[in-house]
């Protein structure tokens, strides 16, 4: 039975609301910039128990982020405490509850509530969540992430399997891994992570590698304390090593990614060559493990321990293909039989999902996912035609690599936030994407797709339905600026049937 919401005050008697949708660390920053900017009017959804988003859901062992932490890390609360270059993921968790319990947004977050519905009704979003809970706002800022719907492999007699079976992304931490013979599936940068950190803590290892990765050679310091005391001390110290680290990562890798044939890209691949061939002995697991695709075309790996990990006398490297899962095991093309206690599938995510399941209904009851038939798609990453007020941070085509996302979402937040003030600054209500903008813009973004090195031949998480990179296709300066002030003239702004607001914030 839906619960009774408060009773709203006339349009014109107040200022607006908006609804946050996640309470990650896109959501987060959304209600921090909110309180900022004197949108106090606002509440935070969220479908689980806490905040954190992939931070929470993904604890397997050895989870680390492979952007530097001081990058990762929000522009306006640095933080001297990292442990490392490359912090373990329940440090950057800790790190969230703390900024959101400092900011005064934590408060504001209704745990337990996945939005089920949200519909665009007589010039408002009506939102109701699995609780029956109901509740209106003027605005949308869809939070819901990318790299969050586990994708289970289509593998014949997976449920057959009598050990213990789970996603990277939804660890079993009851199962004793100790003494256990544990099987992972896949080579991305979960599974990656997950090798070498386990290798040593269980009695067998076998990797099933569908496809062999490219993989960068980094080391991860921990900071000493000086080095935090210095951190402490000079707050200043640590956006020196945030600016540098942004540089060095836009410049040296964002930015040549979007073209296929910079040079920075064949110095990219000799540095990952150089790291195959030196740091693994045996000539017939050195091949198996060699990519046969360009090095960057699905998203490149860090790793300090992967190599090593592999060659332990525990460890196996299985690249034939998998038959099937058996109960007591893995099955691979060539008859073996790979017997198994644990298997992990570290198979990745839907990355098509974006806020569905939701059901988003927009102007005229125009339903997202019919918009979204071939394919998610937004203007500069953020609008959809016919879904006003409504806006999405780390959306479709937005920028994804090996850089920060928190970067990124800040400068989307930035957006929407002038965006949102213009359009009441100027009288109006509703601000709506116009479609021509849209399509100018998503013509103009696959075809720079196809210059990028994800276009290259591989197979990753980057390319939709017809192998066409999804990501934002120019470089990360073109985003900054493109983000910089919204083009008004890409927007329809109006107030039909009531007033506008009666403020518009400073
Ligand atoms: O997932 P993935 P992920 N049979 O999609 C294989 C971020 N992240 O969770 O390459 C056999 O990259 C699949 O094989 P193939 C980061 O953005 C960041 O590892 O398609 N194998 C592939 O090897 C990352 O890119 C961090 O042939 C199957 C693997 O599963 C993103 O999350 C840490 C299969 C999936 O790789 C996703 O990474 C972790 C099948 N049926 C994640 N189906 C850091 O910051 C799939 N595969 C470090």
């Amino acid at each position: 039975m839906s619960q009774p919401t408060q009773p709203q005050p006339a349009a014109s008697d107040r200022s607006p609301r908006f609804l946050v949708i996640g309470a990650g660390m896109s959501g987060i920053l959304a209600a921090i910039r909110l309180e900022e900017a004197g949108f106090g009017d606002y509440a935070i959804y969220e479908k689980a128990d806490r905040l954190g988003g992939t931070w929470r859901e993904n604890t397997y062992p050895g989870i680390t982020c492979d952007v530097p932490s001081h990058f990762y890390s929000y522009s306006f609360a640095p933080n001297p405490e990292w442990s490392h270059r490359f912090s373990p993921g329940a440090e950057i968790l800790a790190y969230f509850e703390d900024v959101a319990r400092r900011y005064g947004v934590e408060r504001r977050m209704r745990y337990g509530e996945e939005v089920t519905r949200c519909a665009f009704e007589d010039g408002r979003w009506r939102i109701e969540t699995s609780t029956g809970r109901t509740d209106a706002g003027d605005f949308v800022i869809a939070a819901t992430g990318v790299l969050h719907h586990p994708a289970y492999p289509d593998i014949e007699g997976l449920e057959d399997f009598e050990g213990a079976l789970f996603h990277s992304a939804r660890w079993d931490h009851d199962v004793p891994l100790a003494d256990a013979r544990v099987g992972v599936v896949g080579t991305g940068s979960s599974a990656i992570q997950i090798v070498a950190a386990l290798v040593d803590r269980v009695e067998s290892l076998t990797l099933f590698q569908r496809t062999a990765q490219w993989i960068a050679a980094v080391e991860n310091p921990a900071y000493t304390d000086e080095e935090k005391q210095e951190f402490r001390r000079r707050p200043e110290a640590m956006r020196a090593i945030r600016d540098e680290t942004a540089r060095a990562f836009v410049d040296g890798f964002a930015n040549v990614l979007v073209d296929a044939d910079s040079p920075v890209l064949g110095l990219i691949e000799q540095n990952c060559r150089e790291n195959l061939e030196q740091s693994v002995a045996d000539a017939d697991l050195r091949e198996r493990l060699r990519p046969c695709y360009r090095a960057a075309c699905k998203r490149l790996i860090m790793s300090d321990g992967f190599y090593e990990a592999i060659q332990r006398p525990n460890a196996a490297l299985v690249t034939e293909p998998i038959e099937g899962v058996e109960k007591s095991g893995v099955r691979t093309r060539d008859g073996a039989l790979h017997e198994l206690d644990v298997l992990v599938l570290a198979t990745g995510f839907r990355v098509d999902r974006f806020v569905r399941p939701m059901r988003v209904t927009g102007r005229g009851g125009v339903v997202l996912d019919d918009v979204w038939q071939s394919g998610p798609f937004a203007y500069l990453a953020i609008a959809v035609p016919d879904f006003p007020n409504f806006f999405l941070l780390n959306g479709p085509n937005s920028p994804v690599g090996n850089f920060s996302l928190i970067d990124v979402a800040e400068m989307q937040m930035g957006y929407v936030l002038q965006l949102v003030e213009a359009t009441l600054a100027g009288g109006a209500s509703e601000v709506d994407v116009r479609a021509e903008a849209t399509q100018r813009f998503d013509a103009e973004r696959r075809e720079a797709a196809k210059s990028t090195i994800w276009a290259t031949g591989c197979r990753s998480w980057y390319l939709d339905r017809e192998g066409l990179p999804t990501a934002w296709p120019f470089t990360l300066d073109r985003f900054r600026q493109e983000m910089a002030r919204p083009r008004l003239e890409d927007y329809a702004m109006r107030s039909p049937e009531r007033p506008a607001h009666g403020r518009a914030p400073s």
